[in-house]
């Protein structure tokens, strides 16, 4: 992809480590030749993002819990500052439920983090995308992908609260490519099948997940950050101008089977 995001300027939520989503995604854009701002959620992974984002020369590296209207206002105040005023692309790859409402039954999940989950792993697209609207409008238009799982279209056992988050997801993208289109701004989601990370780790039966996937998915293997790295890139890139509002599976293609 040499050359692809050259002159491209992108904002990235949601590295907690090398192991994240967002890393596959930022190597892509960075190896294409983007200018990249990071975001990191508390002193707990701060050095880790700031070593990863020093490694491709990030422009910017703040703070942000997406939950602050306060931290969005001034991360995205920011990102103008070191961009020039303008923004092509955002990677949203952040999501958050407790650990116990990933274990027991969805059914009693209650009610303050039934909200949260929301909060942090939907409701935060949306605050994005309008805070970067201004900054992309000033760019021509622009590119936002966020990441979701096939867990918010069908029931899939310990998701729970997550997926429910997910389908909120999924439909945010719908209207946010609906409402920003008119200003060439593009809105999409990559689905992928597990992977090993972080966040991944809380979920009680993830190693369950990614045996189900290698044995019934058509391609019967699992994925990982890079695969779904690619996709993003497609997305986010002008190859696909006129793709928005869409999902792309980095599944193995295990969504399209019904058993
Ligand atoms: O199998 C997987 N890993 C899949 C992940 C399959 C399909 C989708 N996804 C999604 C996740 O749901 C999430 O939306 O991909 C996205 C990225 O997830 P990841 O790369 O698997 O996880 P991780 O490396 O943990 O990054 C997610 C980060 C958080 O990490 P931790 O683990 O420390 O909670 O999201 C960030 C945080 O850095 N985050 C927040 N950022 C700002 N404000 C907040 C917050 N309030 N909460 C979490």
């Amino acid at each position: 992809m040499a050359g692809a995001f050259e002159g491209k300027r992108g904002l990235v939520l949601g590295v907690a480590n090398k192991r994240s989503i967002a890393w596959a995604i930022a190597q892509v854009l960075a190896d294409g030749g983007a200018e990249l701002a990071f975001t990191y959620q508390g002193e707990r992974i701060e050095k880790n993002v700031r070593e990863l984002a020093e490694s491709v020369d990030a422009r910017l590296v703040t703070e942000c819990d997406v939950r602050s209207d306060d931290d969005l206002a001034r991360v995205f105040s920011e990102v103008g500052d070191a961009f020039g005023g303008g923004l092509d692309l955002l990677v949203h790859s952040i999501a958050f439920a407790a650990t116990e409402d990933l274990e027991g039954r969805f059914t009693d999940t209650p009610r303050d983090r039934f909200w949260m989950a929301i909060d942090i792993s939907a409701y935060s697209l949306v605050a994005c995308a309008r805070a970067a609207e201004p900054l992309m409008e000033k760019a021509g238009g622009g590119s936002i992908v966020t990441m979701t799982y096939l867990g918010g279209e069908r029931a899939v056992p310990h998701y729970n609260v997550m997926g429910v988050a997910k389908a909120t997801l999924d439909s945010c993208v719908k209207y946010l490519a609906w409402d920003l289109g008119e200003k060439n701004i593009r809105v999409n989601a990559v689905s992928a099948g597990p992977v090993r990370t972080l966040a991944a780790r809380s979920i009680a039966g993830f190693p369950t997940m990614e045996a189900i996937v290698e044995e019934r998915a058509p391609l019967r293997r699992h994925v990982d950050a890079a695969d779904v790295g690619a996709a993003a890139g497609y997305l986010l890139g002008d190859g696909a101008k006129n793709v928005t509002g869409t999902t792309l599976y980095v599944d193995s293609g295990y969504h399209a089977m019904g058993m």
